[in-house]
């Protein structure tokens, strides 16, 4: 088999210094060479995205470091989009996804997003930060079965419950199965807001959103 190791540490490290154009090139150079794109995503991005979590924790680097990561990342996702996507699947059905009110958190959002539309859903993207009220319209409008709730900060995790909450005031609770994820959520916490299902990560998320289309 052969060892990308090298390849996805330059991917990680461009990551890590916010390099959106050369990281494309890296990304593009590591798929040509037969790499995964759930291989590249999870050992090379995701794992850069982890060290810069890392030294943010420990302030040894702060919002603008981290900020231009993320671009590096998110441009780095979109490199590998259409290879995550499977090519020609006929639509299964819709899907919203967000990031809830106060949290401006969006690359895990965006992979989430991703690896469900490569599951055959139109996803709609309401975007980060979003406002409650203006799901609950969405939902009441729009014939999406899957709401997807994404929130990264533990002050955030609870605004999942006022959606779910706001969704059952205007009886609208039954229109779509609600998914719950970011990394404070846990089963637990899901279980106990009464959301219909939770997952770690973004590759379980489309999983088990697939399923709610039968
Ligand atoms: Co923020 N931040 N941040 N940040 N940031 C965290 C989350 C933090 C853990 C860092 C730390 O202290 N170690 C910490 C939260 C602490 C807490 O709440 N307990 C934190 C903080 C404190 C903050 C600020 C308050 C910092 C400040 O300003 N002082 C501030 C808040 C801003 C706000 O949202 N109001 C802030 C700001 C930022 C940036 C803007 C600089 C930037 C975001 C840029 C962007 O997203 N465009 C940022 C980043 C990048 C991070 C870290 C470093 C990385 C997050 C990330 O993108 N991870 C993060 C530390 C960390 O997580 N290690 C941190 C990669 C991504 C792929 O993973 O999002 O977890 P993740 O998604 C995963 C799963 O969680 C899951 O699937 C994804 C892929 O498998 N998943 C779902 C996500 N959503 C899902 C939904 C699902 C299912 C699965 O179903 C619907």
């Amino acid at each position: 088999m052969a060892d990308f190791s090298e390849i996805f540490c330059e991917i990680s490290e461009l990551l890590q210094k916010g390099k959106a154009r050369d990281i494309i090139v890296s990304v593009q150079k590591a798929l040509d060479a037969g790499a995964q794109p759930a291989d590249i995503l999870e050992n090379a991005l995701m794992s850069g995205m982890n060290i810069i979590g890392g030294k943010f924790k420990r302030n040894e680097v702060f919002v603008p470091e981290v900020l231009i990561a993320a671009r590096a990342m998110n441009k780095a996702a979109e490199t590998l989009k259409p290879h995550l996507a499977k090519a020609g699947v006929t639509p299964v059905g819709k899907a919203i996804i967000c990031t809830v009110k106060g949290d401006q958190h969006d690359i895990g959002k965006n992979l989430v997003k991703m690896m469900i539309e490569g599951k055959g859903i139109e996803v709609e993207d309401l975007g980060i930060d979003c406002d409650t009220q203006v799901i609950v319209n969405r939902v009441k409008e729009s014939d999406a079965k899957v709401l997807c709730l994404s929130a990264l900060l533990t002050t955030t995790m609870s605004v999942q419950k006022d959606v779910i909450d706001a969704l059952i005031e205007a009886n609208v609770r039954d229109k779509v199965k609600v998914m719950v994820g970011g990394a404070p959520v846990t089963q637990s916490f899901a279980d106990g807001i009464g959301a219909d299902a939770y997952t770690p990560d973004a590759a379980t998320a489309a999983e088990v959103c697939r399923a709610f289309y039968g």
